[in-house]
Parts: structure tokens; C-alpha cells; sequence
């Protein structure tokens, strides 16, 4: 039976992970950070019950080794972060201790206790920042943000540098926006189906964002769990872009979470007076500064050419079905509260 280690496995991609490894037959471990509040709340009982549970952060080199030596891996999937781009630029120090840092204890901890063991690292496509899209592999990066920034130079001195110098096995996902309903509520999607689904409720009666003309390219994390294993199970380690090939803006998911709630919204005015209107004239959606970012990725989308030829990898959910997917959840889950 394959062993794996799973950092960050309480987040949205820890438990679609743990989900799809378990079912390959996989041992599965996570390193959870101890906290006053349940860490599983993404995780059905069956899953939760089936996991074994290292307490631990990447602030704690001792904790990590320990994890390493209880689980004795295969695989190490690296998925703990500060991961809230908005957030770095309010929290840089802490952002660079975990998202580099960190990184740099894990491999570490690997080369001493393990060397053999093949790491995942979540990289990401805030590094390619201002670069125009499509971005791939060989684009170049150009971070535009503290996250952005940590994930380079981990990527840099941890991914590449380690795969060099000490033939460690570890690979990088660029990974673009995966988003699900398991997704944080501060992201801007699970935001925006959240808010939706209220307002269909009549639980609330509008709610405010920052930059709605922002391009994203999103797919759904369930599809992006299988590249990140696919990636690990190659004969040589090679860094992948993960991505649909498809942007939108922010508005256009707003647009698509209000039609699958069957809400009809108009939009009208510019930058910070823009507005969103149903169809009775109310405005549900207003632009307030406070959500802008002190530096913003305008346009990203990603190109997977190379994962879906060497990994035969490709999404399998759209735009429209994730938005519908999200909201309806958020509906469902809503609906069922007293
Ligand atoms: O923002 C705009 C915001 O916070 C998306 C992380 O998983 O994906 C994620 O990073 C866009 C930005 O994700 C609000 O300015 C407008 O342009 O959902 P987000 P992100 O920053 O793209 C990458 C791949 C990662 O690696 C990250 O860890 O939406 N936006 N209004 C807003 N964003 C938020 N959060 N809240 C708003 O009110």
C-alpha cells in the first residue's frame, strides 16, 4: 500500500486529494494545524475517519520531520499556505515564512529523514503576475504580489534547486484558479455564490466586490487533485501548468452564479460606481475600494498543452458548470439551515 503525506489537508484541495487518494488504496496522512475550531469541516465522517492525523505546521521543523517519520511517504503533497493574495499584502512577513520558508524546512526534513520520497508543490499562476497570457511553462514570471513572490523563489531555491543539486524528485504545479464548494468564503467565487445565494433567499439584499473586470482563468479543483498525483507518477520529475485554457472576468461569474439561481442581472456604470440590478430594479452588487488590491493580475489564462500530452490530463468541468455547481450548493446548504 502507497503511503502519502498531504500538508494543508484540511483545505479545499487537502480533501479533494485525501478523497481521490483514498480511493487509489492510498495510506493517507495529513499535517493539520491545531486549532480551536473543527479543521474537518470539509470532510465527510467516512473520509475523516480513514486519515491519520500529524499536528503540526510548516513553522516547525521538529513537526515536520516527526510527520515524515510516522507516515514514511511515498509522496508528500505540499498544499500548506498563506494562500489569500489579497491578504499578503497585508500579512508579507508571515506570507514569505510559510509559502518559502516552510518550503524550504519540508525539503530539508525529506533529504534527512526520507530522500526518496517524491514532493508535490503547489506553485501557482499568480507567479507569472504581468506576464500576458496564455502562460505556460516557459513563460516568464513576473509576480506581482507577496504570495506571487513566495511561491517564486520557492519554487526557484526548493523545486528546481533541489531537483538539481540533490536529484530530490519534486515537481511544481502551476496551478491557475481551482475553485469548488469547498472554496474559502474570502475567494471571490465562493463570495459571489455565497452572497447570490442569499439574496435568492432573501437572507440579504446586496453584497460589494473589489475588481469585477479581473481575468481568471477557473476550473474545478476535483479535476486539478488528479494532475497534481498524475504528476508524481511520471519516471522523471517535470513541472506542469494546470489550467482550462479559458478566462473570464469576475463579472462574467457573477453573471453566471446569478442565471444558475435563476437571478437576472443587468449591469451598468464604471470602475468604483458600477452596479449590478435584478430585474426589479434593486441593486444586488455594488464596487467598493476596499476590495481592490494595491496591485492586481489583470489577465490570466493558462496553457495545459504539456500536462494533457504527458499527462493526459485535461479539465472536465466548465465555466458555466462550476458557477452552477457552487451556487447550488451554496442554495442547497442555505435551505437546509433552520
Ligand atoms: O481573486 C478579484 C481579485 O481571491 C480573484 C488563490 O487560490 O488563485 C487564488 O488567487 C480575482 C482577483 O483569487 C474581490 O482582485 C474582486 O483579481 O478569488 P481570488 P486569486 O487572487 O486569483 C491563485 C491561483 C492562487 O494560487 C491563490 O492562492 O477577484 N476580486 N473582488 C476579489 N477577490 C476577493 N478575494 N474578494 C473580493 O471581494
Amino acid at each position: 500500500m502507497k503511503k502519502a503525506l498531504i500538508t494543508g489537508l484540511t483545505g479545499q484541495d487537502g480533501s479533494y486529494l485525501s478523497e481521490l487518494l483514498l480511493k487509489k488504496g492510498y495510506d493517507v496522512y495529513g499535517l493539520v494545524r491545531r486549532s480551536s475550531n473543527e479543521p474537518f469541516i470539509r470532510f465527510p465522517d467516512s473520509v475523516r475517519k480513514q486519515i491519520k492525523v500529524v499536528y503540526g505546521n510548516l513553522r516547525d521543523t521538529g513537526a515536520i520531520e516527526r510527520a515524515i517519520q510516522e507516515a514514511m511517504p511515498d509522496e508528500i503533497y505540499n498544499l500548506a499556505a498563506q494562500s489569500d493574495v489579497g491578504l499578503s499584502f497585508r500579512i508579507p512577513e508571515a506570507t514569505i515564512e510559510i509559502d518559502y520558508y516552510g518550503v524550504g524546512r519540508l525539503v530539508n526534513a525529506v533529504l534527512k529523514v526520507k530522500p526518496d520520497t517524491r514532493v508535490y508543490q503547489a506553485s501557482t499562476s499568480e507567479m507569472f503576475g504581468k506576464t500576458n497570457p496564455p502562460q505556460n511553462e516557459d513563460s516568464p514570471f513576473q509576480p506581482v504580489s507577496p504570495y506571487g513572490e513566495a511561491k517564486l523563489k520557492a519554487h526557484e531555491d526548493f523545486v528546481k534547486g533541489y531537483r538539481e543539486r540533490y536529484g530530490l524528485y519534486i515537481c511544481s504545479g502551476f496551478l491557475f484558479n481551482h475553485e469548488s464548494p469547498r472554496r474559502g468564503e474570502h475567494f471571490v467565487t465562493r463570495k459571489i455564490t455565497l452572497s447570490l445565494a442569499k439574496i435568492k433567499l432573501g437572507l440579504q439584499d446586496s453584497f460589494e466586490l473589489g475588481n469585477l473586470g479581473a481575468h481568471r482563468d477557473w476550473g474545478f479543483a476535483g479535476d486539478y487533485v488528479e494532475a497534481m498525483w498524475k504528476m508524481l507518477q511520471q519516471k522523471k520529475p517535470e513541472d506542469f501548468v494546470i489550467a482550462t485554457g479559458v478566462s473570464h472576468t469576475v463579472r462574467e461569474f457573477v453573471d453566471a452564479a446569478a442565471k444558475a439561481l435563476g437571478l437576472k442581472l443587468t449591469f451598468e456604470g464604471r470602475g468604483i460606481d458600477e452596479v449590478a440590478r435584478d430585474k426589479k430594479g434593486r441593486i444586488v452588487l455594488r464596487v467598493n475600494p476596499v476590495f481592490y488590491r494595491p496591485n492586481d493580475v489583470d489577465a490570466l489564462r493558462g496553457d495545459a498543452s504539456k500536462a494533457q500530452k504527458i499527462l493526459g490530463w485535461k479539465p472536465k468541468t466548465s465555466f458555466e458548470d462550476l458557477a452552477k455547481m457552487m451556487a447550488q450548493s451554496d442554495l442547497k446548504e442555505l435551505s437546509r439551515k433552520p
